[in-house]
């Protein structure tokens, strides 16, 4: 049976950027047609300026967003990286077989470093590192495929790299994994930056959908959204980002193609209300379930708690193998 491994990080409150371009798809059609892991990856959530109580307290948020998206933990295993070591121990050997070169030339490196510097912060080592370790939450499951947004897929290149050089070296290892970006949403953009994807951690927030803003509040931001000065909609991803990003956000919730909606609409008062509205009744079943596991803390806690056991028993085997394979004594 096909496997699948995706996660995400507990650096913000999620958004519809995550639900359109992950979540939903992994509630929907993943867990359902293969053996599937998700995961809080909340390791990933260190290696900017953190504060400890935000990031336990957005890791429970996001598992709990998962569960309120539909992940059924009888069909699949939702778990918090933190929970199972052979994440890290896994790192560790694939940063021996990583290179310097390959990652600094990642783009969310490169973009990062620059962002934390002038921001006056320091650079996190862990931050060059951690296609190392997003490359041992893939490979430890051996997983074969990795649904992720248009954003990941170099980090999934760099996983298949580092897997095809282990296995050339050591001997055969690790499974080959491939990016499956989803077909519709693979990048939702800021609506106020419709250039930027809509980012989680971003700081200015008014173009940012957030999986918990109150209706109101998304009403608000969708027709605030930046557009152009153009006449007509119509749908070109490159000389109107802005209308585009609207259509295809409207695209993902109603299933229409972008084209076929731009051709339905003469200006943008009612693009920008139609895709207000469809936000805010798609995310509506999603706050509330949430409101309800909000109240049962210890629900969700249990789902961690069961999903790290049942993860943990699939990624040992691999994991010690690896390290048998590579040079390590074997524990006597
Ligand atoms: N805007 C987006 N459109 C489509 N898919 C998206 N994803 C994230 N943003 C969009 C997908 O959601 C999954 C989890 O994402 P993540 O937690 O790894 O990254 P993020 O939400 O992008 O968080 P940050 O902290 O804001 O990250 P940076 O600053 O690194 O971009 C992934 O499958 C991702 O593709």
């Amino acid at each position: 049976m096909t496997r699948i491994f995706s996660g995400i990080k507990p650096t913000g409150h999620l958004t519809l950027g995550n639900y359109l371009g992950a979540l939903r798809r992994w509630a929907e059609e993943d867990q359902h047609r293969a053996d599937a892991l998700f995961c809080v990856v909340d390791l990933h959530a260190l290696t900017v300026d953190h504060d400890p109580a935000r990031v336990r307290r957005l890791s429970r948020q996001a598992a709990s967003l998962m569960l309120a998206a539909g992940l059924d933990p009888q069909v699949c295993t939702v778990f918090a990286q933190s929970h199972v070591d052979e994440h890290a121990r896994l790192s560790y050997l694939l940063e021996c077989v990583a290179t310097d070169g390959e990652m600094r030339r990642m783009i969310q490196y490169k973009e990062k470093s620059v962002r934390a510097q002038a921001a006056g912060q320091s650079v996190r080592l862990s931050l060059l590192t951690y296609p190392a370790l997003m490359a041992a939450d893939i490979l430890a499951y051996r997983a074969d495929e990795v649904p992720v947004g248009d954003d990941q897929t170099q980090h999934v290149e760099l996983s298949r790299d580092l897997a095809e050089r282990f296995n050339q070296r050591y001997g055969h290892t690790f499974v080959i994994p491939k990016a499956t970006p989803p077909a519709v949403a693979a990048r939702v953009m800021d609506l106020q930056d419709p250039t930027s994807k809509m980012g989680k951690s971003h700081e200015a927030t008014a173009g940012i959908v957030y999986l918990l803003d109150e209706p109101e509040v998304i009403s608000k931001k969708v027709m605030r959204a930046v557009t152009d000065s153009a006449d007509g909609v119509a749908y070109d991803r490159a000389e109107r980002p802005g209308v585009a990003n609207l259509l295809e956000i409207l695209s993902a919730c109603t299933g229409k193609e972008p084209e076929v909606l731009a051709d339905s609409y003469d200006g943008y008062g009612t693009l920008k209300r139609d895709t207000a509205e469809a936000v805010v009744e798609l995310l509506r079943p999603l706050q509330t379930r949430h409101a309800e596991l909000s109240a049962d803390p210890s629900y969700v806690d249990g789902v961690l708690r069961e999903g790290a056991a049942k993860a943990r028993a699939l990624a040992r085997p691999t994991v010690d193998a690896a390290y048998r394979a590579i040079g390590l004594l074997p524990p006597a």
